[in-house]
């Protein structure tokens, strides 16, 4: 089954008559450019050719208000200085008196290309079309775009067709605000759109183009926003919000279509964009959209102004729908931070509306229900089966009781999803009087459940297991033990330092160093009873610690704790920024001491804790 590809010649017909910057680089060159590239490259020959219908009425006023119609009809008969007036009621909109019938083609291109792949003539194909359209709201024209092609189509597709989910893919460099209004509130139409936003900074400077826009009512999460706060995103970075954010959202709202708002001034070149993704991305991206819907990819051109990046992004996009391999990723795959930071963002938003994301979310899980947590946290009911629960509970008095007992097969549950890596971290509060047995527990289950190296970090009054070998499956580290000691080098006690400054070096000098050496797999972080870490310590060294273990850690949590330490635990597990410790206070004396003697006895196993070379040199001996 083949790709139509879906064109008219008139729609090079309207074009810029007085001077505007802003609006000159929507010109008819786009078209005929990408036309010729394709003629050139044999691609339009292997395509079915469909000339362009337009839209009629009706179509039109599945998306328009009446009066928008009919206020666009009368600009066929306009003067340019009446053109120029009206264009100057919209923002970024120039209008032509071939505007109109352009627009009517760009729309009905739109739709023939749907009815052509829900018909099954051809599998997939794009249609080739200006004016674009995802700017374009009910009753008004707004960045070059006079009717919303990709929503008419999305709108017929479900009255024309019966489809009861279509997935639309904005990968155009602007927000497709337009789309976004119309669907707001649709469960039935997905909406995607990545987008330079730059913190608001870029047009059309919306606070709804954000990622905790989520969409409306029963159209909760179906509007899912990717802003790049930076330019110059690149291949890494547009299959990392493929990969990592729209495929997993997708692939569980299971579309019968995908409509593509294919707009390449997001790749390198374009003076509008700024990016850096090259042409042979959006084969790529292509491709991955193939998975889904059977492969029915409707793609509708949106922007795109830099005439040879355009051309090259089509026609890398026209031979992955004719099932072409795609060229290998030119540039380091390495996402940018900001990139990573926005992809964050989406997930943490789009957290409550998909399954799909909550795998890598925090798990949290507490003895007794009630706990005011974020919206965007897991809240984990699952509990491991009674009778091995029973099992590892046995030889432990402290377990006895029914709370202690509970509590305990939640937290072997969430240890195995953090083992098995259906989530990243978790939180678990126990019962007072059974820390030290929970933990115990917790220990010998990670590592017969897959652990190969284990590091404990018990902060407070919780005594090591007694049984627990120096075999080097499990680094054993006491916080707030009575006085600095290496028992071995897999057993070691520092006091709880006082000071902000004490406890930051411990931390930096010493916890993360042995935890860097060690290489666990797992991170248990047991907060006992009366530990004294105040909330935003706890929520340092539990951040901190997703480092060393590729964010496996399970944060075992008293019950006698703060309400809020959960809730703090659980937002900086998730990735977000530790909250501030409050005003510095220098580390004492007797903390250096202490830090000091340990970092001497253990050095020589754990070499993360060198500060110098150990050959020598100034200042060392
Ligand atoms: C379709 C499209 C961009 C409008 C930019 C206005 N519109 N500054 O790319
Ligand atoms: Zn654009």
């Amino acid at each position: 089954m083949g790709t139509a590809l879906v064109y008219h010649e008139d729609m090079t017909a309207a074009r810029l008559l007085w001077d505007d910057p802003e609006c000159e680089i929507e010109c008819p060159e786009r078209l005929t450019t990408a036309l010729e590239r394709l003629q050139q490259r044999g691609l339009e020959q292997r395509c079915l050719r469909l000339a362009a219908r337009e839209a009629s009425e009706a179509e039109l006023g599945l998306v328009h208000s009446p009066e928008y119609v009919a206020l666009l009809q009368g600009t066929q008969a306009l003067g340019t200085g009446e053109l120029q007036t009206l264009s100057g009621q919209y923002d970024a909109v120039y209008f032509h008196p071939s505007t109109f019938h352009c627009a009517r083609l760009a729309a009905g291109a739109a739709l023939q290309l749907v009815d052509a792949v829900l018909a099954g003539a051809v599998r997939n194909g794009l249609a080739l079309v200006r004016p674009p359209g995802h700017h374009s709201q009910r009753a008004a024209a707004n960045g070059f775009c006079v009717f919303n092609n990709v929503a008419i189509a999305a709108k017929h597709a479900q009255r024309q067709h019966g489809l009861h989910r279509i997935l639309i893919v904005d990968w155009d460099v602007h927000h497709g605000q337009g789309i976004q209004y119309i669907f707001e509130d649709d469960p039935s139409v997905l909406y995607f759109s990545w987008h330079r936003y730059e913190h608001g900074r870029f047009w059309p400077y919306l606070r709804e183009s954000d990622a905790d826009a989520v969409g409306q009512g029963p159209g909760l999460g179906f509007t899912v926003n990717l802003p790049w706060n930076q330019v110059g995103m690149g291949n890494a970075d547009y299959v990392a919000a493929f990969l990592h954010v729209l495929l997993p959202v997708a692939f569980e709202f299971n579309p019968e279509l995908v409509l593509v708002s294919a707009g390449f001034d997001s790749a390198i070149g374009d003076p509008e964009g700024q990016m850096q993704a090259t042409p042979e991305c959006f084969a790529h991206l292509t491709q991955l959209l193939q998975m889904l819907a059977g492969g029915r990819v409707c793609a509708v051109l949106e922007g795109g102004y830099h005439l040879e990046s355009l051309s090259q992004s089509v026609c890398m996009m026209v031979q992955a729908l004719l099932g072409d391999p795609a060229p290998p990723l030119s540039g380091p795959m390495v996402p940018h931070a900001s990139a990573l930071e926005s992809i964050q963002s989406v997930r943490v938003a789009q957290a409550p509306h998909w399954m799909s994301l909550q795998q890598q979310a925090v798990a949290l899980t507490a003895p007794d229900a009630a706990l005011a947590l974020p919206s965007d946290v897991l809240c984990e009911e699952g509990s491991a089966p009674q009778e091995e629960t029973q099992a590892w509970a046995r030889p432990h008095e402290a377990l006895a009781q029914d709370r202690a007992l509970t509590a305990l097969g939640k937290v072997l549950y969430l240890l195995d999803r953090i083992l098995d890596g259906q989530v990243s971290s978790g939180i678990a509060v126990t019962p007072a009087s059974a820390a030290a047995a929970t933990l115990d527990v917790a220990i010998r289950c990670g590592l017969s459940h897959g652990a190969q190296r284990l590091l404990c970090l018990a902060v407070g009054q919780l005594d090591r297991p007694p049984d627990l070998t120096d075999d080097g499956r499990t680094l054993w580290l006491n916080i707030g033990g009575k006085e600095a000691a290496a028992l071995s080098m897999f057993h070691v006690s520092v006091p709880l330092p006082g000071t902000t400054g004490g406890f930051l070096s411990c931390v930096l000098a010493l916890v993360l160093p042995l935890a860097y050496s060690f290489q666990p797999d797992l991170v248990l972080v047991a907060l006992g009873p009366a530990h004294g870490l105040r909330d935003p310590q706890a929520a340092l060294l539990a951040a901190l610690l997703r480092g060393p273990a590729g964010g496996r850690v399970l944060v075992l949590v008293d019950e006698e704790s703060t309400p809020q330490l959960a809730v703090v635990l659980a937002r900086v597990l998730h990735g977000e920024a530790a909250p501030s410790l409050g005003p510095f206070s220098m580390a004492s004396p007797e903390e250096v001491q202490a830090l000091m003697q340990l970092r001497g006895q253990l050095e020589p196993r754990w070499k993360m804790l060198q500060v110098a070379s150990e050959a020598g040199g100034p200042g060392s001996g």
